[in-house]
This record gives C-alpha cells, structure tokens and sequence, in this order.
C-alpha cells in the first residue's frame, strides 16, 4: 500500500507539535505545581520543594492551640494551597509532624497543629482544624504564600474523625483525609468535600469495621471518595513516616486541591491489594 503523506498533513503534524509542545501543560491547569509526578516521586522523603517552618504559639491564635508551618520556600511558582492536621486524643502536634515536610516539599502549606487539650473530641477538633485555616490564610506569616480558596484537612484518630467534621461543616474545603479517624458519628452523607479514608486492618482503637469503613460507605456515591485499608497496620502506623500513607495523601491532595489530573494514575483505575494495601476502594474514575 502507498503512503499518501501530502505536504497539507506534513505542515498541520509540524505545527501541531510546535504549537503545543512548550508551556501547554502550565497553560491548562494554573494550579498543578512541581514537575510531572512518578511512583518514585511521590513515594520519595521529599519531593522538589525547598521546605522551611515557623512555630505558632498558642498564645498568639484563638480557636485552636498553635502549631507548626511547614511551607516550600520558593515564591518563584506563585501561591499554594494548604492542608491542616490534627493530632489525636491524648497526642500532639509531634504526633503528625513527619507529615509536615513530607507534604510541603510536594508543594503544599502544611499546618500541624495542637488542640486548646488533649482531651478535645472530634466535633472540637473539627473546629479547630478550621480555626487553623483561618488563622493560616488570614493572618500567619505566610498568608501570602496560600491560595485562601484550595484548602485541606487532615487528621489521626480523633483528629481523623475531627476532619470528617471540619469538611462537613465547610464544604468548600477541596480535599478530606482522616487516618485510622474515630468518631461516634459513623454517617457522613452530608459531606461533598472529596475524602480519602485511610483505615488500618489492624485497628483494635477505631476498628475499621466501626470507623473507617462506614465511614467511607456513608459518604455521597456519587462523591469524589475512596478507602484506603493499610495491610500489616496498627491505629498508631500513621504516627510514624509512611510511604504508602504518603504516596497517596499526596496523590489525593494533588489531584483535588490543585486539580492536578497528573496524579489521577495513581488514584484511578483503584490501586490492587500489595504488601501494604489490604484493600483499596474508589469512585474511580474521578470528574473534574
Ligand atoms: O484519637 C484517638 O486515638 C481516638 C481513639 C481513642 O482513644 O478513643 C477513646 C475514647
Ligand atoms: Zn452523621
């Protein structure tokens, strides 16, 4: 058979190409931030952002107990969105904090707080994650540096729970992950906030048959969810660094917060059961 390759199709494959090779891929999403993601990436120590941090003293915020601000040092790259996390009952910010430099070297604001007690339950850390937010992109050293209008939850145990509550009650919020989350509210139809629940088959705290899993199946069908069962794990496997954990809360916050589709592979089609994975449900594939 012969090639008819006319010097019309010859031209438009030229420029084509020469039109759409360089900068297309920033011009379509103003949010994605960093360099095309691979398993490698985002399972790394760090990802390509510098990171610094600054201390919050509780005395100087209302509605929460202070914290610490991980954020990429670069302004070269324009704003950021941002997350907060909760500790759990009886812990500390210490508790979450490798989450801090984790996250915001992949280019996120990251908050780590500590609750006004120990004690708070989930509805009052709820709150607080919130307060956080505020303080975060209204009044901390780095409001500058946010994107007020792409914003985060995250949360251990109690804290978990208390980002369900925060999502619930701010539906703006673009991305929701409670790890090994305890709550006696086991429903959450209301929320619309896309939400990664990570349980831990291990779990004798917040069993994921009490917590994690109707937590998960309470969500809207028709939401941007998935659930994430950790194999080998315990309720306090997210107090210790974790690639599985992290590869996909950077995955999920990447692909909500900054719209960022290059992260939908690792989402979409579900991740199968591994060494870590115990289990992976999703509402694949996710709109945008
Ligand atoms: O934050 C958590 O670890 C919640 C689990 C818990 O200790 O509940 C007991 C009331
Ligand atoms: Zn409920």
């Amino acid at each position: 058979m012969k090639r008819h390759f006319t010097a019309a199709a010859a031209a438009a494959v030229c420029c084509l190409t020469v039109l759409v090779a360089p900068g297309a891929q920033a011009a379509d999403n103003p949010y994605e931030r960093g360099p095309a993601p691979t398993t490698a990436s985002i399972e790394a120590l760090r990802g390509p952002y510098s990171v610094a941090e600054t201390s919050v003293s509780s005395l100087a915020v209302t509605g929460f107990g202070g914290g610490t601000i991980y954020y990429p040092t670069s302004t070269a790259d324009g704003t950021f969105g941002a997350v907060a996390i909760s500790p759990g009952f009886t812990a500390t910010q210490s508790s979450i904090a490798w989450l801090g430099p984790r996250l915001a070297s992949q280019g996120f604001v990251v908050f780590t707080i500590d609750t006004i007690t120990t004690a708070d339950q989930p509805a009052s850390r709820g709150r607080q994650l919130v307060a956080a937010l505020d303080h975060l992109t209204e009044r901390s050293a780095v409001r500058g540096r946010i994107d007020s209008t792409r914003l985060g939850v995250m949360g251990h145990s109690m804290g978990g729970g208390g980002s369900l509550e925060a999502a619930k009650s701010r539906p703006s919020l673009r991305a929701a992950i409670p790890l090994t989350g305890w709550n006696t509210d086991k429903t959450w139809p209301e929320i619309a906030t896309p939400t990664l629940v990570i349980g831990a088959d291990g779990d004798t705290v917040a069993p994921v048959a009490t917590h994690s899993e109707p937590f998960y199946e309470s969500l809207p069908s028709s939401l941007d969810k998935a659930y994430l069962e950790l194999n080998n794990a315990s309720h306090f496997t997210p107090n210790s660094s974790n690639t599985t954990i992290a590869k996909y809360s950077v995955s999920w916050l990447k692909r909500f917060i900054d719209d960022d589709t290059r992260y939908e592979q690792f989402l979409c089609p579900v991740p199968r059961p591994s060494l870590t994975i115990e289990e992976y449900r999703g509402t694949c594939p996710h709109g945008s």
